[in-house]
């Protein structure tokens, strides 16, 4: 079974510093990706038809980023069915609190999943559960995640408690 693809929008390419890091991590876990510069009032056409042709385009999830007024991932969400991840980008009225509330406050019947403020890994790897839904390789590669996650938590909580003990 081919993998679905991760469509990563951003509002501007002055998300992009932290839009990267969405792309790394999906590129890591071996999910197929495409990054693109897609506005939700600077190019609200391409915006839009991008969506409607995303799940046929082989796209399994949609994450986008934008700041200030924020309405690229529920414009988006307007127009497709395939699940989207909003990241709330830092900046704007009280760095970010607009965005956050823009991008978290969907009106009933149109949700978009919200990540932190410039969140973008935990967006990746929110995509990643998405499409490992359908794929066990995949779901294996996010365990493996965790088991290493909790291993380092592990590590150092012996180290605090070998401190602690030498106090
Ligand atoms: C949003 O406005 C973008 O997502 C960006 O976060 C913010 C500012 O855009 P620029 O003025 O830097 O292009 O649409």
């Amino acid at each position: 079974m081919e993998r679905k693809k991760v469509a990563i929008l951003m509002g501007s390419d002055s998300d992009w510093p932290t839009v990267k890091g969405a792309c790394a991590e999906l590129k890591r876990l071996g999910v197929p990706f495409e990054a693109h510069i897609l506005s939700a009032h600077r190019t609200p056409a391409p915006a839009a038809e991008f969506a409607k042709n995303a799940r046929a385009n082989g796209f399994g999830a949609v994450i986008c980023a934008a700041g200030m007024a924020a309405h690229l991932a529920g414009a988006i969400a307007a127009n497709t069915t395939l699940p989207v991840i909003g990241i709330p980008m830092k900046g704007g009225a009280a760095d970010g609190l607009d965005a956050l509330l823009a991008t978290v406050q969907m009106p009933s019947g149109i949700p978009v999943a919200t990540v932190a403020l410039n969140g973008a890994k935990n967006a990746a790897i929110l995509a990643a559960q998405m499409l490992a839904v359908t794929d066990g390789e995949l779901a294996a590669a996010l365990d493996a995640d965790r088991a290493a996650m909790a291993a380092q938590i592990a590590a150092r909580e012996d180290k605090l408690q070998a401190e602690l003990a030498a106090l």
